[in-house]
């Protein structure tokens, strides 16, 4: 049975008629932990849930709660997540309306942001131990700040000691279960809404939620929460969260991972040094082809490379003899040529420059894949099931663009390079590849 936070907050509900005892789906315990339960049989994109605005958390509303004033001007989720606290640790009787809610909210979450130094330490090396750690320092600067600036100037609206810990909690909170991709919205809680849990196997995003209008005759608005598929009497009602993250954006935002292969990245950044002699001119092609002086590109498992990596990497190993491309009178083909292998020099470094890296960042795991696939089948912790996966993960995109490469290398001497292809346009190339030569008449 339900636990008694649970069942008041459900009985809260219902006395504000969010729901009545004849709603489709409530609350119940499920292998995630909360989730929405389906009390009847729901079909295919049947509505679940409606939460009328009144019952929203985001900054609008926060803006007209008794903290307000002091929230004027700072950014939404701070806003918000100053709210969540003083929700929690307000002991007045002003805190009543809201602490069924809260009372249901976890302590933490899988979130690599929760996770302790031991468990950090299972995805050394990894991409994601980076993210969190910056995640975290950016939590702190902003709570350093919003304490200076608003909580210790405000005594009596937060007469309680507000903790890093704390701001780490509503983050936390507001990463995993607010819904941020709503028209008009940053982000907002819905209570009730917010216990829908994620399946893997959904992969439809489209219409599992929206904000509409509350009917004909109203001006008020309402979140609507639709079940992408059937659900039996009984079955837990699941929604895709995001098609487009990561495992390690999943794991940070939500603490879970799936094993879906494309959910495995790998960031690579490029960059054109300003120490380049023709940084100028290389950063203006750059920059006329849609990228950047510094440049992020996202490899996925089992994807080709992205359109515009290879033309990138050419333009920034460009240099020696081949630096003519670089002239004025090129610029508007120049992106054009180097879609193509330019020289062998060129091709050559960019090679051993990817293939260095990725060696690398591969030596700096402390496992191999084939040690992390054997712990997988184990009796493990769900983090350090995100910790395997995540690091696993990573391993493999950085070989495959190692392979990539490796085989790249492999054609160096059969590639066609800019000089042929341009002798063979003139007309003064044969078929076989020699160069045709005039007989002096
Ligand atoms: N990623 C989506 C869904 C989030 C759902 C959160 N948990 C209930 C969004 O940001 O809207």
């Amino acid at each position: 049975s339900l636990p008694p936070s649970v069942q008041t907050f459900w009985k809260w509900l219902n006395d504000e008629k969010v729901v009545s005892s004849k709603s489709p789906a409530k609350p119940g315990m499920v292998k995630e932990g909360l989730g929405l339960v389906a009390q009847r049989d729901i079909g295919r994109n049947e509505v679940v849930l409606e939460v009328p605005k009144k019952f929203w958390i985001n900054s609008d509303m926060v803006l007209g709660s008794e903290i307000g004033r002091v929230c004027d001007g700072l950014k939404p989720w701070i806003s918000v997540a100053l709210f969540l606290i003083r929700e929690k640790l307000r002991e007045d009787e002003g805190g009543a309306y809201w602490r069924s809610y809260i009372d249901i909210l976890p302590e933490f979450t899988d979130s690599t942001i929760f996770w302790s130094e031991e468990e950090l330490s299972e995805i050394e090396g990894t991409q994601l131990l980076s993210t969190t750690l910056s995640v975290k320092e950016y939590v702190k600067n902003e709570f350093l700040q919003v304490q200076e600036q608003v909580i210790s100037p405000n005594k009596r609206l937060f007469p309680f000691e507000i903790t890093l810990d704390d701001f780490i909690w509503a983050f936390g909170i507001l990463r995993s279960r607010a819904f941020s991709r709503l028209r008009g919205q940053n982000l907002v809680l819905i209570p009730l809404a917010d216990l829908i849990n994620h399946s893997a196997s959904i992969t439809t995003e489209d219409y599992a939620y929206e904000i509409k209008g509350a009917g004909l005759f109203s001006r008020d608005q309402i979140f609507s929460l639709r079940s992408p598929i059937y659900v039996k009497a009984g079955q837990q009602v699941l929604i895709q969260y995001d098609l487009n993250k990561s495992n390690a954006e999943l794991a940070l935002d939500y603490g879970f991972i799936e094993s879906t292969p494309d959910r495995n990245t790998y960031t690579l950044t490029l960059q054109i040094s300003e120490s380049d002699p023709y940084f100028d001119d290389k950063l203006d092609i750059a920059e006329t082809n849609g990228t950047k002086a510094v440049q992020y590109f996202d490899i996925t498992l089992g994807r080709p490379l992205p359109p515009k990596m290879l033309p990138y990497l050419r333009l920034v190993a460009l240099g020696g003899t081949d630096s003519f491309l670089l002239e004025s009178i090129f610029r508007n083909s120049v992106w054009d040529h180097l879609e193509l292998p330019f020289s062998r020099d060129n091709e050559e470094v960019i090679c051993q420059v990817v293939r260095s890296a990725c060696q690398s960042a591969l030596s700096s795991y402390r496992t191999t894949i084939e040690e992390d696939e054997k712990l997988k089948g184990g009796n493990i912790s769900s983090r350090l099931e995100i910790a395997i996966g995540i690091r696993a993960g990573e391993k493999k995109v950085l070989q495959q663009i190692d392979e990539v490469f490796k085989e790249k290398e492999m054609e160096l001497d059969e590639n066609e390079y800019y000089q042929e292809r341009r002798l063979r346009d003139l007309g003064l190339v044969g078929e076989q590849g020699d160069i045709i030569f005039w007989e002096p008449k």
